[in-house]
């Protein structure tokens, strides 16, 4: 070797692989508005579709006349559901197994329900013409409240279900059930709570509330009517299912549907269904043979689009006075608007909310999950949910601290005495998980040290003795929250959306000269996946990431794959990138043996290329391989490098995390203000950790939005309160605390790498570390369980009406 030959170390370091802190590279053109958004692409000839929307939460349509809108200079047509029943498209199926009207047909279930869809030659013609179309109403008694859903003079929501017994999900109970689902066992689960020592009870709420990403929903339908092709672009977390559904609505055949997601300007689960705003284009262009772009605007995206959680949790465990969980009772009221719209997996109507048994040796449980028809924007899993872990962490980790305060014991020492031990992994959980491993006790104290924890606890003691004094007006809250998450769906075994498998799949091809495309069936909306998956590819062939480029949201040139929600990505996609990747290098051991002379066995890997076993000056880098592979390939072998692979997971990943939240509150203005939020995440093998930080910094914001402000509520009229920034919280740098991030790393036994998801981990378990810090603080005086969100004025009433203002 002479001076010149790179060390180890530092062909290592070119590579930038897995656990390097590469900077995004999708930043550069994001930082400079060079990303290409759907809004930003132009065709000739390009039509604008707008609807006209409901201002009643619920009521008959009587009539719909657009004569004077057709009037006006430039309006080209105007649908409603009659045109759309011509093409059988005035209801469309949703992933939920319900149906859902595209356009109002004879009734409207929630406030801005799309009733009729405009298309004109720009977006301010299309406005114009909407004000003078003239629809005629009926006002219909409206159902706000989901727990009056089922009362027997409740009205009628969906009379097209009329006299259905049984939904997709087994028997209804009343016109406006959607479904009951039951998991644990009923029966041991009673026994445990009539022989518990104590008990505890609580109604806990996740209110309704939406993601906000920066672009709203859209998409540009073109319809090729000579080749009979349809391209749709569209902000679509899941491009291939958007091609698979609008192919088996429209019978236009898979292969002439190219469906393309550019840069999707954050999707948060708001893009992952199908709206009416697709149909409406893809209808329209079809209708005009033109395109037909739709956009929405923010109240359209905050007021109709899928919301997130609204689920009534009635909680209860049992326990021995010594702390013990012996048992968990869950019941969930969850209201589901006016179509169950629901992205679940097809088999799982309250998504994995089994996993609330948390990170917790609960012997025994039982949950069972009502879902209703409200006068409500329908949708459900959104907003970094995991499909409805959010829920279920905000159920268990909340329901602990209950549990806690009864027995006065410290919150942090009850989850350290319950939790699941790192020997008792792999673990079956009551509710039915195999949870893949972690080590919880690790984490946890790793967490109480960094943040001081018991030094905490002992100031907060000498607060409340000071205000108890009359000495201050400031309170003290530790939010204590430990999460056990289940991502990566998933398993064809019981993960599938409208029939088809959630595997996931990447494609990998060596250029000649050693540079590299890739493309998934994942579908980036910002976390980074061009430089991520490139990080795992470099590590594993041995090619620099810098060299490598990730396509993806090209339904013509990715493999199927089921796209990016669930924080899936990484358990599923990421695997799959790892295999393709492994099946280049097997090929590439052949090449290289053929090119050294020596058999396949005596080769071994080392970081960029193969060497012979005891003489690593013999050796062949993968960049001269893919040159071989091109034009010297070993006899019999065929030339090119490149591999393709579907991975269909084994099973979950488990990522779980603790966090602490040390808040102090003002009870004369209501105002908590985060002193320090600690987040301690464990996603198994980090590929990139600066990325994952970002997505922790960005899932904690989301966090503290939701339980600090951030409500989508409706009056007893179904008027949505909550569908402007004005009246929905959005923070901004100045009301976001400072993180502080943390990790350990317990790796997924069964992942090809290792890796378990991340990016709603934060979101998972920020919520309950902030509301348990507001109920912490408040616990002193007597309250047991405060409803979220924990805004200024509520919080200021909670003290108000415990006493705290004299
Ligand atoms: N990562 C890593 N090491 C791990 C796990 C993840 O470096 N062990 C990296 C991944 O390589 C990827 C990122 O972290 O670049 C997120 O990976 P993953 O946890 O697999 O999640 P997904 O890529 O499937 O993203 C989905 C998840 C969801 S469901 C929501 S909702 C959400 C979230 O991501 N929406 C987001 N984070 C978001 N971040 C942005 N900027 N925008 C959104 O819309
Ligand atoms: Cu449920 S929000 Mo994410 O799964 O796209």
């Amino acid at each position: 070797m002479n001076d010149m030959t790179p060390s180890r170390e530092q062909r290592e370091a070119a590579l930038e692989g897995m656990g390097c802190k590469r900077k995004r590279v999708e930043d550069i053109r994001f930082t400079q508005g060079k990303g290409k958004y759907v809004d930003d692409i132009k065709m000739p000839g390009m039509l604008h579709g707008d609807f006209v929307r409901s201002p009643y939460a619920h009521a008959k349509v009587t009539k719909i006349d657009a004569t004077e809108a057709l009037k006006i200079p430039g309006v080209i047509a105007v649908l409603t559901a009659e045109d759309l029943k011509g093409v059988n498209l005035a209801w469309m199926p949703t992933l939920a197994g319900d149906v859902q009207m595209v356009l109002a047909d004879g009734k409207v279930l929630y406030q801005n329900q799309e009733v009729a869809f405009v298309v004109a030659e720009d977006r301010y013609i299309a406005d114009d013409a909407i004000q003078l179309i003239e629809v005629e109403y009926e006002e219909l008694p409206v159902l706000v409240d989901p727990f009056k859903s089922m009362d027997p003079d409740a009205p009628v929501l969906r009379p097209d279900l009329e006299g259905k017994m049984e939904g997709a999900h087994g028997p209804r109970k009343h016109h406006n059930h959607i479904f009951n689902w039951s998991v644990g066992d009923e029966d041991a689960t009673d026994k445990a709570f009539a022989e518990a020592e104590v008990t505890v009870k609580e109604m806990i709420s996740y209110h309704r509330t939406h993601p906000s990403p920066l672009e709203t929903c859209q998409c540009l339908a073109s319809m090729d009517k000579v080749n009979g092709e349809l391209t749709l672009y569209g902000t679509f977390q899941a491009p291939h299912v958007i091609r698979t559904v609008a192919s088996l609505l429209s019978t236009i055949p898979e292969h002439k549907i190219h469906v393309i997601a550019p840069d999707v300007g954050g999707g948060f689960g708001n893009k992952v269904g199908a709206y009416p705003g697709y149909i409406c284009s893809i209808v329209a262009s079809i209708v005009t043979g033109q395109p037909v772009k739709w956009v929405e605007d923010r109240m359209e995206n905050l007021s109709t689009t899928s919301f997130a959680r609204d689920y009534h949790m009635t909680t209860e465990i049992a326990a021995k006075k010594d702390g013990t969980v012996t048992g968990l009772k869950v019941h969930v009221l969850g209201d589901h608007g006016g179509f169950d719209a629901c992205a679940d997996p097809s088999k799982w109507p309250a998504g994995f909310f089994n996993i609330v048994t948390g990170s917790y040796d609960f012997p025994v449980a039982h949950l069972s999950v009502d879902g209703v028809y409200t006068n409500k924007a329908p949708g459900g899993v959104a907003y970094r949910c995991s499909f409805r872990v959010t829920e279920a962490a905000y159920c268990i980790e909340r329901g602990m601290d209950v549990l806690a305060q009864k027995l006065g014991m410290d919150p942090a020492d009850l989850r350290l005495k319950n939790f699941i031990k790192a020997e008792q992994f792999p673990y079956n959980s009551a509710l039915g998980w195999e949870y893949d491993s972690g080590d919880y006790h690790t984490a946890m104290h790793k967490a109480m040290d960094a943040i001081d924890y018991r030094g905490l606890r002992e100031e907060q003691k000498a607060k409340q003795e000071a205000f108890k004094r009359g000495e201050t007006r400031e309170i003290m809250g530790i939010g204590v929250c430990f999460f056990t998450e289940i991502v990566g769906a998933g398993p064809s075994k019981n993960c599938d959306i409208l029939g088809v498998a959630m595997f996931d799949s990447a494609e990998i091809r060596i250029h000649p000269t050693g540079s590299v495309i890739s493309r998934m069936g994942s579908k980036s909306q910002g976390q980074g996946h061009e430089t991520t998956w490139a990080q795992i590819i470099a590590t594993e062939i041995g090619i620099p990431a810098a060299d490598i480029m990730v396509e993806e949201g090209d339904t013509d040139t990715a493999p199927y794959g089921l796209g990016t929600y669930g924080s899936r990505s990484t358990p599923v996609a990421g695997a799959a990138i790892a295999l393709a990747a492994r099946k280049i290098r097997a090929k590439a051991q052949m090449i290289a043996a053929h090119m050294l002379e020596v058999s396949e066995f005596d080769l071994e890997w080392d970081i960029d290329g193969f060497q012979v076993k005891g003489n690593p000056e013999a050796r062949k880098s993968m960049k001269e391989i893919a040159w071989a592979a091109y034009n010297a390939p070993p006899p019999g072998i065929e030339p090119g490098l490149e591999a393709v692979s579907y991975y269909d997971p084994p099973n979950m990943t488990y990522p779980f995390g603790a966090y602490f939240c040390v808040m102090d509150i003002d009870v004369d203005t209501g105002v908590a203000k985060t002193r320090r939020f600690y987040a301690l995440d464990d996603c198994g093998t980090r590929i990139n950790p600066m990325i994952i930080e970002g997505q922790v910094h960005g899932g904690l914001t989301e966090a503290f939005a939701i339980a600090m402000g951030q409500e989508i509520s409706y009056d007893e009229m179904g008027n949505v309160m909550g569908a402007s920034f004005m009246d929905f919280f959005l923070p901004t740098a100045v009301e976001t605390p400072h993180w502080e991030t943390d990790h350990t790393v317990t790796p997924s036994p069964h992942h090809p790498i290792g890796a378990k998801g991340v990016g709603e981990s934060p979101n998972v378990g920020g919520v309950p570390a902030f509301s348990n810090a507001v109920n912490d603080a408040f616990g002193f005086l007597g309250s047991t369980h405060i409803q979220m969100p924990h805004d200024a004025w509520r919080v200021w009433q909670v003290a108000k009406n415990l006493g705290a203002h004299g």
